[in-house]
């Protein structure tokens, strides 16, 4: 499945998805609501694939092993309960890999973030927060390291934040107004 976004001002080199989200299961997919809505905003090309490290181990190398000749500058790997989704991304390429523990199972999460989180030292896998926030925090993450080298994703980033800001300070307004 594909959800390239118009990269208009992708940080990429080439046309396609500079990010790539892959979660464990289609079950996973509400919860990267609010990241696609940032990068759909910014018009950050990314791409979404339902790849799985034990139900489709193949697929999920052979994601990993061609995504920098692809043009992707950053993984997200997204899973739940036994999450060893984002460490077997990270295994088979040298780009960052970003880890987002997927809520959900009987214990919400928490297994998904120490599966996630607690990667031997050698292969790093940056995890982030649980759910929703940790796939929009993710995305945005991926836009500051490539922000690194390029100007116009350091810029969507910036941007972001303005707007994230001038946001907080109307909800204010609008609370104190009444
Ligand atoms: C993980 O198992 C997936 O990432 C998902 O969070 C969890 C449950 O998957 P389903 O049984 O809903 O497909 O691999």
């Amino acid at each position: 499945m594909s959800n390239s976004t118009t990269p208009s001002n992708s940080g990429g080199s080439t046309s396609g998805p500079v990010i790539g989200f892959v979660l464990g299961s289609k079950s996973d997919l509400p919860q990267l609501e609010r990241a696609e809505t940032f990068l759909t905003e910014f018009q950050v090309s990314y791409e979404v694939r339902i790849l799985s490290a034990h139900r489709t181990p193949a697929e999920a190398h052979e994601y990993a092993t061609t995504a920098r000749d692809r043009g992707l500058q950053v993984i997200c790997g997204m899973a739940g309960m036994a999450a060893h989704l984002a460490g077997v991304l990270a295994a088979n390429t040298t780009l960052p890999v970003l880890g987002i523990p997927a809520a959900g199972g009987s214990l919400n999460g928490f297994d998904a973030l120490l599966s996630t989180v607690q990667m031997p030292g050698g292969v790093p896998v940056a995890t982030f927060a649980i759910g929703k926030s940790g796939a929009l925090n993710a995305a945005i993450f991926a836009c500051q390291v490539m922000g690194l080298s390029d100007p116009k994703m350091a810029e969507v980033v910036a941007q972001f934040r303005a707007k994230q800001t001038a946001a907080v300070l109307e909800a204010d307004r609008e609370q104190n107004s009444q």
